[in-house]
């Protein structure tokens, strides 16, 4: 059976996966300023939880579509170590994430006892990242993007040719190399084609269509769909906290493709389709 080990332990790929999303950021595109004071992150993190969340994303940096401002290591230090110190005191038995590009705020997140790195820049924008995770033993969720962190969720380098996945493919492969090389073990690495990252509403579409490539490749796969541009755009739907349904919808297609680690703010409606999803999946006829 496939498992993701991390720092603190594992977690067995028998069923689907959800992240639960905290974004503790003032910009984010969907939830911004919504959970600022560490009352509130508590409250959320009690219901993302109580929901049916396997792992807790927390994040102190917003690569929002519109552009995003980038955070000195120091702020985002600040938003984010009170918040894991709460999750870990609330909620011992859930791995916490940290999702960071930077190799400070990662180290200081694990050196509190965060079990999972999700870097969305896959190793690409700080150097000192794979060590930091290799010395802890890490999970790692390695992202597909482009450009740097105010630019990457924009249209700035979204420019393929014919097969995108191919080209995701292309570009998360030096950072797997790069994890390889830093002494991280494969059963650490999660892949993620990061959806509306560097990409039109187009691009996000075929990447999950071909989502069964990437899982091809043996490292599991990590889908961030929910309330996504693309989402907006199928089901015309412009305001980003009523497109849980078309989350739903997107992670199940994702699931039938191969896909089992899925990144959520809306964790009940996904635990629920999922898993039925998983059970007909796994109903042998
Ligand atoms: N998407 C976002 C942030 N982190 N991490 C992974 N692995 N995959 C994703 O698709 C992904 C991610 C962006 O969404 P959100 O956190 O809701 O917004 P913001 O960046 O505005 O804080």
């Amino acid at each position: 059976m496939v498992s993701w080990s991390h720092a603190t332990g594992s977690i067995s790929l028998d069923r689907p996966r959800i992240v639960g999303i905290l974004n503790v950021t003032p910009d984010s595109f969907s939830d911004g300023g919504l959970f600022r004071s560490v009352e509130d992150a508590r409250r959320q993190l009690d219901r993302l939880v109580e929901e049916g969340a396997d792992v807790v994303d927390i994040g102190g940096e917003s690569t929002r579509p519109q552009g995003a401002v980038e955070v000195t290591d120091e702020e985002e230090m600040a938003r984010v170590l009170p918040v894991i110190e709460a999750a870990l005191a609330d909620h011992p038995t859930v791995p916490v994430s940290i999702d960071t590009t930077k190799a400070s705020v990662a180290r200081r997140a694990l050196d509190l006892g965060v079990s999972i790195v999700n870097d969305v820049s896959a190793f690409r924008l700080d150097p000192d990242m794979p060590e930091v995770c290799a010395e802890a033993k890490a999970g790692v969720v390695l992202m597909h993007s482009r450009g740097g962190v105010t630019d990457m969720a924009t249209f700035a380098h979204a420019t393929y040719d014919r097969d995108v996945v191919a080209e995701v493919i292309a570009e998360l492969e030096p950072s797997f190399a790069v994890a390889k090389r830093a002494g991280i073990a494969p059963d650490c690495v999660v892949l993620d084609p990061g959806i509306g990252f560097s990409k039109r509403g187009e691009h996000s579409l075929a990447v999950l269509s071909g989502v069964g490539r990437l899982a091809a490749l043996g490292f599991p796969v990590l889908v961030g769909v929910s309330r996504k541009r693309f989402i907006g755009e199928v089901t015309g739907t412009p305001i980003a906290t009523e497109r849980v349904w078309g989350t739903v919808g997107a992670n199940v297609a994702a699931l039938l493709g191969g896909a089992r680690i899925f990144r959520v703010h809306d964790v009940r409606p996904n635990r629920h389709a999922l898993d039925v999803a998983w059970a007909i999946m796994s109903k042998s006829t």
